[in-house]
């Protein structure tokens, strides 16, 4: 039987379906769900909410201690935009939050954690295509820094200490249920609503910045998947590389005209340019699919007919 989860940072892109999938699985009340504030009602009524702050290790513990909670999954984190325009609190945010779920562990009060690293681990010396599992990182942004450091830290808390933390570095990731923010990938979401809202989109990178992409379906199945793998089959304890698909913004146009053919798309890149400019075009994700069978079922024309059919709804 499932032991009670907690999950922080529950409201946001990937915490609000993470939080519905893993309650559909074990059950409402063995899914404890946390944010720092309030998100969709949803979601909050459908099963143990807290409102909890990451950085904060004895509200955590105490919350921890009450639902007598065995797996964290730590989603709370600043993306790669935002970081850019608050490096102090991007650090805070993304270290402290990981350094107090890496100690509970350490001191054998949780037994397993998910935490989430990213494409942003890599920067403009890493091979641009078919990015490998180990290879140049030097990240340059906020973002990527945390990153990188986290899943440094990561794989010394498990050689060190033991501890059970298992990481995928999550692509651009789409899905229609709730907003990202921050991220240099959203437009890859924005463009969905824009198309059936306005049907058009200014997109902020450039028409053939090319960059991984994965629908948000298998992003949680695949963070799912991991965490119910034996512990054995983990060989990669930093954080695996996650495949899907790669495109470009005229990609996405492309597949979208084909369920809106007027719809119309203008280029005016920003600074999220600049970063983007600094990641891989394509994963190789091969030690996943050894590991634990890690396999994508979406593509673009895909991904795109299941966004335009659930935002019309
Ligand atoms: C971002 O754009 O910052 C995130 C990411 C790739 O981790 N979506």
């Amino acid at each position: 039987m499932q032991k009670p989860i907690l999950i922080l940072g529950a409201c946001g892109q990937i915490g609000t379906e993470l939080t519905y999938e893993l309650r559909n699985k074990y059950g409402s009340e063995t899914v404890v769900a946390s944010d720092i504030r309030e998100g969709n009602e949803a979601l909050m009524a459908s099963g143990p909410f807290e409102l909890l702050d990451a950085t904060n290790y004895k509200a955590i513990e105490d919350v921890v201690m009450h639902y007598e909670i065995d797996e964290v999954y730590l989603m709370a984190a600043m993306l790669s935009a935002t970081a850019e325009k608050f490096p102090d609190r991007a650090w805070n945010l993304n270290m402290n939050s990981l350094f107090n779920v890496l100690d509970l562990a350490k001191e054998k009060k949780i037994s397993k954690i998910f935490w989430p690293s990213s494409i942003a681990v890599f920067g403009p010396n890493t091979p641009k295509e078919n990015a490998p599992q180990h290879t140049i990182m030097e990240p340059s942004t906020v973002y990527g820094i945390s990153k990188q450091s986290g899943e440094r830290w990561c794989e010394y808390y498990n050689t060190k200490y033991g501890v059970d933390v298992r990481s995928v570095r999550y692509p651009g990731l789409i899905s229609w249920k709730t907003m990202p923010g921050g991220g240099t990938t959203d437009y890859a979401v924005e463009i969905y609503h824009d198309a059936l809202e306005k049907g058009a989109y200014q997109c902020f990178l450039s028409k053939h910045t090319k960059l991984p992409m994965m629908y948000m379906d298998d992003a949680i199945r695949a963070t799912m998947e991991l965490m119910e793998s034996p512990a054995e089959k983990i060989s990669v304890h930093s954080s695996y590389n996650l495949g899907s698909m790669s495109f470009t913004p005229h990609d996405m146009a492309q597949s979208i005209k084909k369920h809106i053919p007027d719809f119309t798309i203008a280029y005016i890149p920003d600074f999220r340019q600049k970063i983007a400019d600094t990641w891989p075009s394509s994963i190789d994700d091969s030690l996943a699919k050894e590991d634990w069978d890690w396999k994508p079922k979406y593509d673009l024309d895909q991904t795109t007919a299941e966004m335009l059919k659930n935002l019309r709804k």
